[in-house]
């Protein structure tokens, strides 16, 4: 189903489904497929309001892969999810192709880290008509981390987001399907990510509904000293925080955990004088 970026009332809680051959220890499509739509049934009961898939990973130094293998990933995986569930299905690509033919299969949303910049990108998803999440990144997955750099980083990435959501709405893309994101990580340093965390709120000058995904991140590893399994309370509070500062889409690995704190912050945020 098509996310309806208007209706997001209550913070929403985006749970990450990564369908890529190192989330599974033994070898096979199948076996990745499996293993996703396990752990996908396990987010929707844990209250996950949207699941994002992502065949491609963009992570730090991640080689590309081609359009083919990304494809054989998560095509089935979109397929079999929208076949047990209402709730919107993202799907994490930059790939015009894969864009189509996962928005194709049922997926909702196109959440993209380089914002709709690839070849055929924006045509493809003014084309498709689904929501867009556009993110901020300096640089390339592979090089970003090596010497991030802003002589302001809110206003900077602000400013990009600016102009993506320009060019979208340029290119026929309803300003009510797109959502924005500050891309924490993503060439930046420690400082940098904190600094946005603290300032989240100046992104709603664009007037969109705000997407934060800090959850497992090396800023959290940072700060607390904790390896990438050991996150989860950090991941916890910073969306939280995030919620706190403006975000309305949390995108998380815990969803149980995030569901429970999100409860008892909207318990305080409706009550006071
Ligand atoms: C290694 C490092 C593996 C970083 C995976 C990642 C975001 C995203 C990712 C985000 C949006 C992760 C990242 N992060 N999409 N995709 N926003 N919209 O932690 O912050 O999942 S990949």
């Amino acid at each position: 189903m098509k996310l309806d970026v208007s209706s997001l009332k209550q913070p929403a809680v985006m749970g990450i489904l990564n369908v890529t051959p190192d989330s599974f220890s033994d070898g096979g499509r199948f076996a990745a497929r499996d293993d996703a739509l396990r752990q996908a049934e396990r987010m929707l009961a844990e209250g996950a309001d949207i699941l994002d898939i992502g065949g491609e990973s963009t992570r730090p130094g991640a080689a590309d892969i081609d359009v083919q293998q990304e494809l054989d990933r998560v095509v089935p995986v979109i397929e079999a999810l929208v076949g047990v569930t209402d709730k919107p299905v993202s799907i994490d690509t930059s790939k015009a192709g894969v864009m189509r033919a996962a928005v194709h299969a049922g997926a909702g949303m196109i959440n993209d880290v380089r914002a709709l910049r690839e070849d055929g990108a924006l045509g493809a998803a003014a084309e498709l008509g689904a929501a867009v999440c556009l993110m901020h990144m300096q640089g390339q997955p592979r090089t970003m981390q090596r010497d991030p750099d802003y002589a302001d980083v809110t206003a900077e990435v602000t400013q990009f987001l600016a102009d993506r959501v320009e060019a979208c709405t340029s290119a026929g893309i309803p300003r009510e399907n797109l959502v924005v994101d500050p891309g924490f990580g993503f060439g930046k340093t420690v400082a940098h990510n904190v600094e946005l965390l603290a300032n989240l709120r100046q992104l709603q000058t664009l007037g969109l509904p705000i997407l934060a995904g800090l959850s497992r991140k090396s800023t959290l590893g940072e700060l607390t000293g904790r390896g990438v399994n050991e996150r989860m309370p950090a991941s916890v509070a910073a969306a939280v925080i995030a919620v706190t500062n403006g975000a309305r889409i949390v995108r998380v690995h815990d969803v149980a955990e995030t569901v429970d704190a999100l409860t008892v912050l909207a318990a305080v945020m409706n009550s006071g004088s």
